[in-house]
């Protein structure tokens, strides 16, 4: 199983994600349904890895939180733009979930991520596409804001890739306290 922790999005939040996607030819634009914003890729686990892992994150305890996702920008690899992202407005409860599951996984033996945590949920990728189109795009949507939601839980996602769009399936939901 290829596996991953994230935060899912109520589907309206989706919804007004959804409407950035266009304008920048050769995007592929990521499905609503599958947009989310990661806090631990994992990658390939076997299934008693995985229990070790739902174990974990189940006796995580961590408050739940507003969001709000506001600002796009782009990972960029050797000056070209690979993909398109909202960003999070910056959030102290956030980047405690966030460590919280980074230190539950290193307790089971899972190595340190190196990156450092950059809350995004991503919105297209690209290859080749023309980047005087994407600086366009970024102007014409810079003042992007969603509307905050509470964070209730946190979710293990398994994904499953196929040459088309990647299926992601929400394995366990984690409560967050009140
Ligand atoms: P991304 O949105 O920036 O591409 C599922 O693949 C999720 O895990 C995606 O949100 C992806 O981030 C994130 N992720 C982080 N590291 C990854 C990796 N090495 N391979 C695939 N996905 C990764």
């Amino acid at each position: 199983m290829r596996l991953f922790v994230a935060l899912d999005l109520p589907w309206d939040l989706k919804l007004r994600l959804a409407s950035l996607a266009g304008g920048i030819p050769g995007a592929r634009w990521v499905p609503s349904d599958n947009m989310h914003l990661t806090l631990r890729f994992i990658g390939e686990k076997d299934g008693y890895e995985a229990e070790e892992i739902d174990d974990a994150l189940s006796r995580l305890r961590a408050p739940n939180f507003e969001l709000s996702l506001a600002g796009l920008g782009v990972f960029s690899k050797a000056g070209r733009a690979t993909a398109l992202w909202v960003g999070a407005d910056r959030n102290p409860q956030l980047d405690h979930l966030q460590a919280k599951v980074e230190t539950a996984l290193q307790r089971i033996g899972i190595p340190a991520e190196r990156k450092r945590f950059a809350p995004h949920v991503t919105l297209g990728r690209f290859d080749g596409v023309p980047e005087a189109r994407v600086a366009a795009y970024l102007q014409a949507h810079n003042l992007f804001r969603a509307s905050p939601v509470r964070v209730e839980h946190f979710t293990l996602f398994s994904s499953h890739l196929s040459k088309a769009d990647p299926v992601y399936t929400p394995e366990v939901d984690y409560e967050l306290v009140a």
